[in-house]
């Protein structure tokens, strides 16, 4: 008997012979027959060319299994028109990596409508294939966005060697077609380097990514900075087209030119469009075997557009039909609607190639980003050219993102989110997969951050948290809310502890170590707040005074571990579930002492600690800046955008009173700023003294030795000048 399944869910069963067994396969198929199962045979026989496709082929190798069975199975691979599968032909999907894959009794066919059509074919067998017994199955399959891939595009540490060889296999297994190499913090990628050859090191281990890349059809994208100090002259052009010639010598067929994040004469769209057509007309076309190029625009969101200037209009205008041009959104960090591209699409006059920024968290970096995928229109396949999420420089971590994007990317219209989410925390961590899905339950979110980008978080447990407090307040409370919460804290606690000596994925703890530490901590902490709301109840002063003390200690160490790992200069420590259980254990701790007090008539602190001091600013990218003590200093979370500073416009901080203030140590990242901006002073903010400033290169300083609170740096002149804001920090004499 055939049953037809339409693909509504990800998941089959399989129960012929009795013992079910699950199905999934990911990124989602266009369409899956399961006729049954059959038990593993003795002996397979090849027929099709597998030198040819050697790259495929051998990977047969870890996938199919030797049973019992007396019987041979044939084993048929080829592309369309290969004689091998010439019987299947009609059965091949007509679209670029489509591919037929069939398992009989007598017979597997891996048949793909091209060379990556085929390797799909092989990933979709080898999902097949992992239990007792081989499904019988029939797959008509293939992508409905053209690029899918990764972008390792963010600020930070770039990912090493190693991770980057895992990602491309990591690519290849979920069918991943783009790899784009274009780490902010590669000196020969981005300014002023990008006209230097890599080293050898570095070369060698480029071309090994290529060669990886290739076994894993993926297309490796090597991408250039070189906006910021360009000079558009034929200098700088021949050096751009030799630069790119090395890295093709290299073996990197694939090319982009990113014009992000810069400032100045490099944002001209003539130019850009003049220098992306003249490397398509001599070089892209010249060599054949390169793919189109790929362009990262100035204004790659609509946020940052203004139609009136014609940018996007001139590219689209200008630049060759075959370059692709990428975009990030509505925003710097948006989901992509139907209405958005309806907007970019007639200006660039093609459909947008997507540069996703999630999960990636360079304006956040003391969080892990590991929630569900979610957010892009799932009806937007033809108004896309490409989609390629922006990752963590967690790489390993980042995988949870990759997955699910490379699983909407393929087949957006039958997405499912949270689906997605739950398969790939059992990829990642097969053998402890619970926990994971525990910890990333609870690692989702960004916190406030200058995007305004969030996540959801802790989504079960939340009404129940919230409901908890609400009564709480109320003096009263639910059992049952009460021991759901129990059970949470204890289950993040446990968690904590068998993801942080699990061997199954190393490179996964190793990067989650702190935020593991963290989740300990909080887990701890969540009992305890409960047993302190327990003890005020029972009237127990004795338990109740040591529950607040271990909590207190609970508070301090949490402390501790934000403030000596992850210190990085930009958003340094370790932020766990931040948006839900952070914030309760923080409101039952205050309301479970404020009753302990009331009943007891003592006075012990509630106080949970924050920063005192803020920032503030007439510059709305300036705005919200967190603002952080670090003994005494207090430091500015710096920002990567420019910042353009109207007249009169000012940044400062504001400390929660009058302090001795030793000195200023800032970095604007240009030059000539202590020309433009005027120090200022001031006890009650309203009074200013000017102070004098020196700089060094982008470096200013200066010695404040006065009383205040308030600290600013103003835009003196009448006009517009632009800047970044790399330092900002205030050396205080204590208190
Ligand atoms: F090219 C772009 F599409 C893009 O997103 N560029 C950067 C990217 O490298 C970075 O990882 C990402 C997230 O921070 O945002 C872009 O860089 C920015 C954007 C800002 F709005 C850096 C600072 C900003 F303030």
């Amino acid at each position: 008997m055939r049953i037809r399944f339409i693909v509504l869910s990800v998941l089959w069963l399989i129960g012929a012979s009795g013992m079910a067994q699950e199905v999934a396969i990911y990124p989602v198929p266009q369409s899956v027959i399961l006729k049954g199962q059959m038990p593993w045979p003795d002996s397979y026989r090849m027929e099709g060319d597998t030198v040819a496709h050697f790259h495929t082929y051998r990977q047969l190798g870890t996938i199919l299994k030797k049973g019992k069975q007396q019987h041979t199975v044939a084993v048929c691979i080829g592309k369309r028109g290969e004689k091998a599968v010439s019987k299947y032909t009609r059965m091949i999907p007509r679209h670029p990596e489509g591919y037929y894959l069939s398992i009989d009794k007598d017979r597997i066919v891996l048949a793909g409508n091209d060379e990556r059509g085929l390797f799909y074919a092989m990933q979709t067998l080898r999902q097949l294939a992992q239990g007792e017994q081989l499904p019988l199955a029939e797959v008509k399959d293939y992508p409905l966005v053209r690029f899918r891939g990764v972008v390792e595009g963010f600020y930070g540490t770039p990912w090493s060697h190693q991770a980057r060889m895992r990602q491309l296999q990591f690519y290849g297994a979920n069918k991943m077609n783009t790899y784009i190499y274009g780490p902010k913090d590669d000196p020969y990628h981005s300014c002023p380097d990008w006209r230097k050859p890599y080293p050898e090191k570095e070369a060698r281990q480029l071309k090994e990514l290529v060669k990886v890349a290739k076994e894993n059809e993926v297309d490796f994208v090597w991408a250039i900075h070189p906006g910021q100090d360009i000079k558009w002259n034929s200098e700088d052009r021949e050096i751009l087209l030799a630069k790119f010639e090395s890295m093709y010598q290299l073996g990197i067929r694939s090319f982009a030119v990113f014009f992000d994040d810069i400032s100045g004469e490099g944002t001209d769209p003539r130019r850009q469009a003049e220098l992306l057509n003249e490397i398509d007309d001599r070089f892209v076309k010249v060599k054949k075997d390169v793919t189109p190029l790929i362009m990262c625009p100035t204004e790659y969101n609509k946020s940052w557009s203004n139609p009136a200037r014609g940018y996007l209009k001139t590219l689209g205008e200008e630049l060759n039909s075959s370059v692709q041009i990428m975009w990030t959104g509505d925003r710097v960090i948006s989901d992509i609607t139907k209405e958005g591209l309806a907007w970019v699409n007639p200006q660039i006059r093609r459909p947008a190639y997507i540069w996703w920024n999630f999960p990636v968290s360079d304006y956040v970096r003391d969080h892990l980003l590991m929630g569900a995928v979610y957010g892009n229109d799932t009806e937007v396949k033809d108004e896309m050219s490409g989609f390629v999420t922006n990752p963590m420089e967690h790489a390993e971590a980042s995988k949870i993102a990759i997955f699910s994007v490379a699983d909407y990317a393929w087949n957006p219209r039958q997405f499912n989110s949270q689906a997605s989410w739950k398969a790939a925390v059992k990829v990642l961590l097969p053998q402890q997969s619970e926990a994971l899905q525990t910890f990333v339950n609870h690692n989702s979110d960004l916190g406030v951050n200058v995007h305004g980008y969030r996540r959801e978080e802790s989504v079960d447990i939340q009404p129940v948290a919230e409901r908890f407090l609400k009564d709480y307040r109320q003096g009263k409370y639910g059992r049952d809310d009460f021991k759901a919460l129990a059970d949470e804290f204890e289950r993040i606690l446990e968690t904590a502890d068998l993801l942080l000596v699990d061997e199954g994925n190393k490179e996964l703890v190793a990067e989650m170590t702190p935020w593991l530490y963290q989740f300990k901590v909080l887990g701890e902490s969540g009992k305890e707040a409960l047993a302190m709301v327990q003890a005020v109840e029972e009237g127990d002063k004795a338990v109740f005074m040591r529950k607040y003390k271990h909590l207190r200690a609970l508070q301090q160490r949490s402390f501790q571990i934000d403030q000596t790992y992850n210190q990085n200069p930009y958003q340094p420590g370790v932020k766990t579930g931040s948006k839900v259980m952070q914030p309760l254990v923080d409101s039952i701790f205050v309301l479970a002492t404020q009753e302990f007090n009331r009943k007891s008539g003592t006075a012990l602190s509630s106080e949970v600690f924050t920063s005192p001091h803020r920032s503030f600013s007439t510059v709305a990218q300036f705005r919200q800046l967190p603002v952080r003590v670090k003994t005494t200093r207090v430091v500015m979370s710096p920002l990567l955008e420019v910042v353009k500073w109207g007249a009169g416009e000012y940044l400062g901080v504001e400390l929660d009173k009058v302090y001795d203030l030793q000195a200023l140590d800032a970095d604007f990242g240009v030059k000539n700023s202590a020309e433009w901006l005027q120090l200022e002073v001031s006890a009650d903010g309203e009074h200013w003294t000017t102070l004098p400033v020196t700089q060094q290169a982008t470096q200013l300083k200066a010695a404040l030795n006065c009383q205040a609170r308030y600290i600013r740096l103003v835009n003196k002149e009448d006009r517009v000048r632009e800047s970044y804001l790399r330092k900002f920090i205030v050396v205080t004499g204590g208190k």
